[in-house]
């Protein structure tokens, strides 16, 4: 007996509460990733389905290498391939309907394509020409994201204020490993469970932040399991199978349409090429990591299921090879255009009403443009200004 309760002082009584505490079990990730391609689940996949994600996956495939060729060809600035990445990049947006919204980050571009944006202007950014090449909401893809993890709070931003206004709209937003150290992850996660905003977050746990493992980005069980302390529930899947990401995606896409609030979905996977194009990858991990990724590749498992059911046979194999090659020629003959840029478009769209130093900044530069034209087109030759002209 303590001196206090000997003293009779003391009663033990728990803190009263600040809201009823609730039961975490539901909201902890599976076990183990979630499968279904080579497991009994594989049945019961709608054919359907598993040849279209098939189609779109060889054809992701292929997008990556021929972007990847352009950037040696000095035809695009930087690449961040999603090689052995496709089936979350594919999964993520077939499972949206046409009134939801994508948050892609840099690297997920064939999530952007899958969606309708045209291939060329999903790179303007990535060539360095522009922002943004496409409109966003011409098909609800918000601008593919370089910050880490800035694109997550405006996810929840746009969820929240439709469900204020009433609108049935359900926005998925893609993040890497590395993203989920940011504050901005943080906050829209917590945002997005107080709110109950209808949002799916999609974390690529590919193993690394450029060259940092994940064990050095979170000591935490698994990305999977910080949803718990949102208060959002968690999954786990195994993001090389295209049919378990499918579902366990559509699952969350539904809960959040019904009103369930958001959920924290982790996809384990693995870059297969290097960060980008300006990254060597060898400097920070080994050649047999890799080649034991690729023996998990998911177009791999996907065609060893597709076989095993009658689905895919060497026509429609082809088929599917044929239509890919035709969006790479495609590809790189529009990308091997010279584009038609102004300078002077730098400083559209930065404000709704352009700042002072804005405008003394673009009078600066239309004066210079004036000023080089002139000294092209040589002295006397009575050009006048010249350049660009507003
Ligand atoms: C706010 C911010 N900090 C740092 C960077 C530099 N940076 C670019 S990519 C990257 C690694 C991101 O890794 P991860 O989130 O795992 O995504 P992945 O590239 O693997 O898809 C970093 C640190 C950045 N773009 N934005």
């Amino acid at each position: 007996m303590t001196v206090m309760e000997q003293r009779g002082a003391y009663r033990p009584t728990p803190p009263p509460a600040w809201q009823p505490r609730t039961d975490p079990a539901p909201l902890l990730p599976d076990a183990e990733p979630y499968r279904v391609l080579g497991t009994e689940r594989a049945d019961a996949a709608d054919p359907e389905l598993l040849r279209r994600l098939h189609a779109e996956l060889v054809k992701g495939r292929r997008y990556n290498a021929q972007a990847t060729a352009l950037t040696k060809q000095g035809r695009l600035a930087v690449y961040p391939s999603s090689t052995g990445q496709e089936a979350c990049e594919i999964a993520a947006a077939l499972v949206l309907e046409e009134r939801d919204w994508l948050f892609p980050s840099y690297r997920d571009t064939l999530a952007v394509v899958a969606r309708g944006v045209d291939p060329v202007e999903t790179l303007t950014l990535l060539r360095g020409d522009w922002h943004t090449g496409y409109d966003p909401h011409e098909h609800r893809v918000a601008p593919l994201s370089t910050p880490l993890a800035t694109q997550l709070p405006h996810a929840v931003g746009l969820a929240h204020a439709a469900r204020l206004k009433g609108d049935d709209v359900v926005a998925l937003a893609m993040v890497g490993d590395g993203g989920t150290s940011e504050g901005d992850f943080h906050e829209a996660l917590n945002f997005a469970a107080v709110w109950r905003a209808p949002v799916v977050f999609l974390v690529q746990n590919n193993g690394f932040a450029i060259s940092v493992p994940l064990a050095k980005q979170t000591a935490a069980p698994s990305l999977a399991h910080k949803a718990v302390g949102y208060g959002m529930p968690g999954r786990l899947v195994d993001g090389n199978d295209a049919a378990a990401m499918h579902e366990v995606l559509a699952d969350a896409v539904r809960h959040a349409r019904a009103g369930g609030g958001p959920t924290l979905v982790e996809a384990i996977t693995y870059r297969v090429e290097a960060h980008t194009n300006a990254d060597d990858a060898t400097r920070y991990r080994g050649d047999a990591e890799v080649e034991t990724w690729k023996g998990h590749d998911p177009v791999v498992l996907l065609e060893r299921e597709l076989t095993r059911r009658g689905l895919l046979d060497d026509d429609r194999a082809a088929a599917v090879r044929r239509d890919a090659e035709a969006m790479a020629a495609d590809l790189r003959a529009r990308m091997n255009r010279d584009p038609v840029l102004d300078p002077m478009d730098l400083f559209d769209h930065v404000y709704a009403e352009p700042t002072p130093q804005l405008l003394e900044q673009r009078e600066q530069l239309r004066a210079e443009l004036a000023a080089e034209a002139e000294s092209e087109a040589g002295p006397g030759t009575g050009s006048g200004a010249g350049g660009t002209q507003r």
